[in-house]
């Protein structure tokens, strides 16, 4: 399937399972909903097809990366973090909803995304042995060697190059995406190379979005970047040899976040 209908498939499979019930699950809703690009669960998906397994039977997996990867946002946009007043073009979740109940809906998608990787539904289409294996990555990926600690180091609590910080921050949830496909589709021997597309794919991601964010005049930085996304790109597509010509939607992935434009 192509990106656009892999997130077609996604976004009707969130609709129908947005959280409900009370103020907080309104606030995870909410921080859900709105213009995500849907690139992480996409790739959980994208990786599984090309690894030969089925995209609808991985979409739990996928919504569990969506769901974590929204935590982030939700309190990385906290006035004690990035404070940013708008996400996903509306206000922050805290702007919506305030402080107390943002920080207990990143908590909350947070626990319920973790959750998701022992859906009855996955563990039905998947063995037990690979939906613990996708915790272990995905939790190895976000916590203090992955997402955290690069957000502690990103705030100053620690010292690192940019290079590692983009590692830990960004681009260990895409190569976690692209193994947790390859590992659903019970291709355990496709899982490094397809995590190390991931990687590559979300140090490309990040220089083009660093790259989006500055000043058309600063030419120096512009072309800095710009190299960085190259070299990347290039190692992304580099580590596809394995897949041969199953790796087709992952090649134009690559090549379309390279020249976005948004
Ligand atoms: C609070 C533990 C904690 C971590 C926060 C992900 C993150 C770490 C902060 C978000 C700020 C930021 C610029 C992170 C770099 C990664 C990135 C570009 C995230 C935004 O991803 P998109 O553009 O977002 O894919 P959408 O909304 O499209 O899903």
């Amino acid at each position: 399937m192509t990106e656009e209908g892999l997130r077609a498939v996604f976004e009707a499979y969130l609709q129908i399972h947005l959280p409900g019930g009370g103020k907080v699950e309104e606030a995870m809703a909410y921080a859900l909903g709105g213009g995500g690009k849907r690139l992480r669960p996409v790739l959980v998906l994208m990786a599984a097809e090309a690894a030969g397994g089925d995209a609808e039977c991985c979409l739990p997996a996928a919504l569990a990366v969506e769901a974590v990867h929204t935590y982030s946002l939700v309190h990385d946009d906290l006035p004690d973090m990035d404070n940013d007043d708008w996400r996903r073009g509306r206000p922050s979740c805290h702007r919506a909803f305030g402080p107390a109940v943002a920080i207990l809906a990143g908590d909350g998608l947070l626990t319920w995304g973790l959750g998701l990787l022992a859906d009855p539904n996955l563990r039905q289409s998947c063995s037990d042995a690979a939906c613990l294996e996708c915790l272990t990555v995905l939790t190895a990926a976000i916590g203090t060697a992955g997402m955290v600690g690069g957000q502690a180091l990103d705030l100053g609590f620690g010292q690192a190059s940019r290079d590692q910080i983009d590692q830990m921050k960004t681009a260990a949830l895409f190569g976690a995406a692209a193994q947790i496909g390859a590992i659903l589709a019970g291709r355990g021997d496709l899982a490094m190379a397809l995590r190390a597309y991931g990687e590559d794919l979300g140090r490309a991601f990040q220089a083009v979005d660093d790259r989006l964010d500055l000043d058309r005049s600063d030419q120096v930085h512009l072309a800095e970047l710009t190299k960085v996304a190259d070299l990347h790109s290039q190692r992304a597509l580099q580590h596809l040899f394995p897949l041969a010509e199953r790796g087709g939607e992952l090649t134009a992935l690559v090549e379309r976040l390279s020249q976005r434009q948004a």
